[in-house]
């Protein structure tokens, strides 16, 4: 039996069996949540993601593929889709391996970030000796070749990666992309936009955590003329690799508070602090905190997975130890993710779904019942989240209207029809509430659920 009900409330609905045997919907507001279990819910709780970098040639390893499925919610090809890996000979392009990590983050329904369109390293030994006008073009039809590959794929691009000199001169880096003149970095900026219009354009960079550092002040700089003369940029990346001689600095909250106040977000791009135990687990939650503490502060990335996986795994810098299991660190993650929840919405504007409608189905007596609630909205996004209750071997089916989609995912590991707008949950060990962000497109009515036992 499909129930259809119009809802009159903002809060959860609910449709059970007896309700639908009597011909009448019942309106329950359902509490929040508790603590969330995996470092990609806590994070949902406040519109945040979690995501971690991952190597295409890990994806067979079912430890390693177990930890990301269950705990991250955004991924960054560690190495994949850097301009050596993408374009190995000029004007060939290769994105095998960046589709390996691409398409098992979005079977899995999780987003990307993508790493970076243009950089001083890691480019192939063809653009290594190149220079002036030949160089300048061909990283642009690099930007331009693989934003537009990847085109309604990628959440954010690392659009210019590391083009600030380290040290006290707060100026660029000296490179062969600098040389073909002070404008390239803009350039990048405008040729991934029109390439890829959707995504959010980053600037991203390491040593660039303490706010008064030199470094930080250049990078500053551009970002601010960057956004008062129209160059295109939405967000700016801090690498954030820490160790004890480039500690968590007491001011990092400062620093993110004021990119943010230009009007960019701020992303914790490739998180890694080395140590171990309870002085770990305190510096990361510092990090966590000074993001949870910036409203456009979007979520964090660690650089890897298990330690073992970490390009500087003598350091221990990682949340998972080398068998996969949670340390201190990752402890002290999830508790700072989860005391944010509902303190620490994010900036961009709530607006009101209006008049949504949702239909629920319970197909038998001793089924089960699907109950929607409200997340939190953004301008063009909103949570939503749904409870399982009589059975724990559930199917539910969740249906989005075009031009929603569903872009994220937590507690459940889905599988999507051909079209992308229903997606089957099922239980993935996370207990019986899953939740999920859908981007609206301007329709901000509720998804349909039916639940069965499967
Ligand atoms: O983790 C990456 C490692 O596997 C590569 O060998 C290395 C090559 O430059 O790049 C590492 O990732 C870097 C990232 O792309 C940019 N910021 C610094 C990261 C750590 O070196």
């Amino acid at each position: 039996m499909t129930l259809t009900v119009k809802s009159v409330s903002r809060v959860a609905l609910v449709s059970t069996l007896v309700a639908a045997a009597a011909g009448a919907a019942v309106l329950v507001a359902t509490p929040a949540s508790g603590a969330a279990s995996t470092l990609a819910a806590a994070a949902q709780q406040s519109g945040r993601y979690f995501g971690t970098a991952v190597a295409a040639n890990k994806l067979g390893d079912s430890t390693y593929v177990g930890i990301l499925n269950r705990e991250f919610d955004m991924v960054t090809a560690e190495n994949e889709m850097k301009m050596d890996a993408t374009e190995p000979n000029q004007n060939q392009f290769s994105f095998s391996n960046g589709d390996r990590i691409v398409n098992h983050a979005r079977n899995q329904g999780k987003r990307v970030r993508g790493h970076a369109l243009a950089w001083h390293s890691q480019q192939p030994g063809w653009m290594q000796n190149m220079s002036g006008t030949a160089l300048r073009n061909a990283m642009l039809n690099h930007v331009t070749q693989v934003a537009t590959y990847y085109k309604g794929k990628i959440y954010a691009w690392d659009v210019v990666n590391e083009a600030y000199a380290d040290g006290s001169s707060g100026g660029r880096r000296d490179s062969n992309l600098q040389r073909t003149g002070n404008d390239w970095i803009e350039a990048a900026f405008r040729a991934a936009r029109a390439a890829d219009p959707n995504a959010k354009l980053c600037y991203n960079d390491y040593n660039t955590d303490n706010w008064s550092h030199a470094k930080t002040q250049g990078v500053y700089r551009m970002v601010q003329d960057f956004k008062s003369r129209g160059v295109p940029i939405d967000c700016v990346g801090f690498q954030a690799h820490f160790n004890s001689g480039n500690p968590v600095p007491s001011n990092y909250h400062t620093t993110l508070q004021n990119f943010a106040a230009l009007g960019v977000d701020v992303q914790i791009t490739e998180l890694d602090i080395e140590g171990s135990g309870s002085s770990q687990a305190q510096q990361y939650q510092g990090v966590v905190q000074a993001c949870l503490a910036v409203a456009r502060c979007t979520g964090i990335t660690v650089w890897g997975i298990r330690d073992s996986d970490s390009w500087r795994s003598s350091g221990t810098p990682l949340l998972f130890d080398g068998s996969g299991n949670k340390k201190a660190a990752y402890t002290s993650v999830l508790n700072a993710l989860n005391s944010a929840s509902g303190t620490n919405p994010t900036t961009t504007s709530q607006t009101s779904p209006t008049g949504p409608t949702t239909t629920s189905s319970n197909p038998d007596p001793g089924g089960c019942t699907a109950t929607y609630a409200e997340g939190q909205k953004w301008s063009d996004r909103f949570n939503g989240q749904v409870t399982v209750s009589g059975t724990n071997n559930w199917v539910v089916t969740v249906t989005v209207s075009s031009p929603q989609r569903i872009i994220a995912t937590w507690n459940t590991s889905p599988t999507w029809d051909s079209s992308g707008n229903v997606m089957t949950a099922r239980p993935n060990g996370n207990g019986n509430t899953f939740g999920f962000t859908i981007q609206h497109g301007g329709n901000w009515s509720w998804p349909s659920l039916t639940c069965r036992v499967g």
